[in-house]
């Protein structure tokens, strides 16, 4: 059977790499896997066979045989597990990477979610303007202490991994703010991952869906 995933079947982003499923698609061009994608709508995203799985009712999902996944982080790393390409073969590097993957999810991408939320959710918020600079702060604290670490380097811990490919994708999502670009080490890091073939492929494929989609209205 050919792994399925779930995506939006309308993105906010029209399909330009922020919904979460283009991490995802990004692991399996990485390691050569091929797909296939369901398109879900947002109704049905709450309704029962959705939720049988996804308890929250959120893209993507991963299937694979009798296997249901959901949870960027645990798909990553089932496909970085079960496939070779997106970790490396030596225990301790391979905790490293996985250290990364974690790093990026729960360490990276909430302060820079919560600068999403603060701008299209509580920006008409009487106190929103006196926030906005404590999130970004947040977000500029977290960059900074990563951007020391990268130092010069390529990737976070000697090749490409997994954990790259999650922090690459956390921090895309910065793109809009343009806080990224006071980062020069990070925003290239970022063009880096970007530009990697498998990177470039699931955009593209990602793209394509919503290009030939009508537009959302
Ligand atoms: N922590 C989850 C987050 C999943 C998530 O927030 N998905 C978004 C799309 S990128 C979604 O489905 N949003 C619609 C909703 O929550 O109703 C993961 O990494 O998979």
């Amino acid at each position: 059977m050919t792994i399925r995933i779930t995506a939006f079947e309308r993105s906010p982003d029209g399909g330009r790499g922020l919904a979460r499923d283009t991490r995802v698609r990004w692991a399996l061009e990485e390691v050569g896997q091929p797909y296939e994608v369901h398109p879900v709508s947002f109704a049905a995203m709450k309704q029962p066979a959705h939720l049988a799985l996804h308890p929250f009712g959120q893209i993507p999902t991963y299937e694979d045989g009798g296997l249901v996944l959901f949870e960027t982080g645990a798909i990553v790393l089932y496909i970085a597990d079960r496939y070779s390409g997106l970790l490396p073969g030596d225990a301790n590097a391979r905790a490293r990477a996985i250290s990364w993957m974690f790093a990026a999810l729960n360490t990276v991408e909430p302060p820079i979610l919560e600068l999403t939320i603060a701008k299209l959710i509580e920006g008409d918020k009487p106190w929103a303007a006196e926030r906005m600079p404590l999130v970004a702060d947040r977000i500029r604290n977290r960059l900074g202490q990563l951007a020391h670490r990268l130092g010069d380097a390529e990737w976070l811990d000697g090749a490409f991994s997994a954990g790259d490919l999650m922090m690459v994708s956390v921090l895309l999502r910065l793109r809009a703010s343009r806080i990224l670009d006071d980062y020069p080490t990070l925003s290239a890091y970022v063009a880096r991952g970007e530009a990697r073939p498998a990177y470039m492929r699931a955009f593209a494929a990602q793209l394509a869906a919503f290009s030939s989609a009508p537009p959302p209205g």
